[in-house]
């Protein structure tokens, strides 16, 4: 792409209404643009962003068995009578009024849709397990929306849901998703801990969520640091094994991790001093076990190989999607601005054409584009008439982890120069050998974007 012919709004100022410094520098590197409170148009750049972050996840849905589908963003009140929680959700649910005077929603969650969905097709034990999940936009009429994409109104969700016929085979759904998110925050670059949590409106005794620590975070949370130390890495995981998702559930939250919804004074003060943490972070994410609640008030019941008719057991998880770019952010950055994870950059380099109509300089970035494109990467090249300096606060702004800077200097003893943006070291080397190094950096974080 060229910047020249891109859009990319970016602003000079900083924003004065932006409390937090995600919300600050999406709104600086022209990714959003708020339409109204909690409401926001993705700009090209954030746009790209959470396609990647949707894809990581859809990735990493599918590895674990789980089937992509959609439902609508509009819903029938009915359901919601059906399962009581129309009354029951209170004031966060959009509620809408069609032209026949039918009472509609705009989805805050989807667990009565989706047992609609099952109970009109499902009858039968042979059909277990099932898992079925959707990327879908939400709405919450948040009481207080803040901090930019963080507290939406209009949000952007990964929610799935497990139906199985036992409750130990609902556990095994609920672990391993525990598992996939693991991984899935992992590729984008975050440690989120999996930390004991409340049900809330969305019900459940077994619950997790997700957090990645930051100041900024909105809940309080108290820990073991020896969580921290954890990695999932990249081993090799059979998705289908009980066992090894319960172990590596058992490794994963073990040690003292919890909300303040949850937490007992009494054994965080079994955990040794020096290892005692109270700090904040940013839920990303939290997966549910919640029995038959759903099943038995819609009627999602399947007949047992004993010809006996029972209710599903069933688990909902979420991952906020949307939500990520703001932690993503808030755990990447410096003064300078965005510093992306390779795994979720909007593009994988920057070149920077220091002397912009100088013919050596254009031909080769010219050439490095090329070479990158024909690659698989995608890089932004800034081919704008504009000063070097402008140029490199743009790309430091804008947070692509890899500039490739391109001037008649260079070029004269056959090299320009790779810089890192996270570490700020650069070195001198020949356009291929720059392009190689790229495509060796990105061998791992191969993830389609638009
Ligand atoms: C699980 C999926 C649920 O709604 N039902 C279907 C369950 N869970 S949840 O915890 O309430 O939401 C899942 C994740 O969505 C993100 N999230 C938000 N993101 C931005 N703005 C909001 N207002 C907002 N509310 C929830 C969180 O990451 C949450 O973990």
């Amino acid at each position: 792409m060229r910047l020249s012919r891109y859009f990319l709004p970016v602003l000079k100022e900083t924003p004065a209404d932006a409390q937090i410094v995600s919300h600050r520098l999406m709104l600086r590197a022209g990714m959003i643009k708020q339409s109204s409170a909690g409401i926001y148009s993705w700009l090209p750049l954030g746009f790209k962003v959470l396609r990647k972050i949707e894809n990581i996840v859809h990735e990493e849905q599918i590895r674990a068995g789980h089937i992509p589908m959609q439902m609508p963003t509009l819903q029938s009140a009915e359901l919601w009578k059906e399962s009581g929680r129309y009354d029951a959700y209170g004031e966060e649910m959009l509620r809408i009024k069609d032209r026949h005077d039918r009472d509609m929603l705009y989805t805050p969650t989807a667990e009565e849709l989706i047992t609609d969905i099952f109970r009109s097709n499902v009858s039968s034990y042979k059909d277990l397990p099932l898992t079925m999940y959707q990327i879908q936009w939400k709405f919450r009429d948040e009481i207080r929306p803040r901090f930019g994409v963080m507290r939406g109104r209009e949000f952007y969700m990964k929610d799935g849901y497990n139906f199985d016929l036992s409750k130990e085979d609902a556990l095994h759904a609920y672990n391993r998703h525990l598992v996939s998110y693991l991984r899935t925050y992992e590729r984008m670059g975050l440690q989120a801990i999996p930390m004991r949590a409340d049900g809330g409106p969305i019900g459940g005794d077994y619950t997790h969520e997700f957090l990645v620590l930051a100041e900024t975070g909105e809940s309080e949370v108290f820990y073991d640091s020896a969580v921290t130390d954890l990695t999932f890495g990249d081993r090799e995981i059979d998705y289908d094994s009980v066992e090894q998702c319960q172990g590596v559930l058992e490794e994963f939250t073990t040690k003292y991790a919890r909300t303040d919804e949850t937490h007992d004074e009494a054994l965080f003060n079994e955990v040794p001093e020096e290892r005692r943490r109270t700090a904040r972070g940013i839920e990303v994410g939290q997966i549910f076990y919640f029995g038959t609640k759903y099943s038995d008030a819609l009627g999602a019941q399947v007949q047992t190989a004993e010809g006996e008719k029972v209710s599903v057991h069933m688990g909902s998880h979420g991952i906020g999607v949307s939500r990520l770019l703001g932690a993503i952010i808030e755990a990447n950055h410096d003064d300078n601005g965005i510093i992306w994870p390779e795994g979720v950059t909007p593009f994988h380099a920057g070149i920077v054409n220091l002397k912009q109509g100088d013919e050596a300089a254009d031909t080769a970035c010219e050439g490095l584009e090329k070479a990158l494109v024909a690659a698989g990467l995608e890089p932004l090249y800034d081919d704008r008439k504009e000063r070097a300096g402008g140029k490199f606060a743009t790309m430091d702004l804008i947070g692509l982890p890899w500039r490739i800077t391109v001037g008649p200097r260079g070029l004269k003893n056959g090299v320009v120069e790779l810089t890192c943006r996270r570490t700020g070291e650069s070195e001198e080397l020949a356009p291929e050998a720059a392009v190689a190094k790229l495509i060796e950096i990105y061998a791992d974080h191969r993830v389609t974007g638009l």
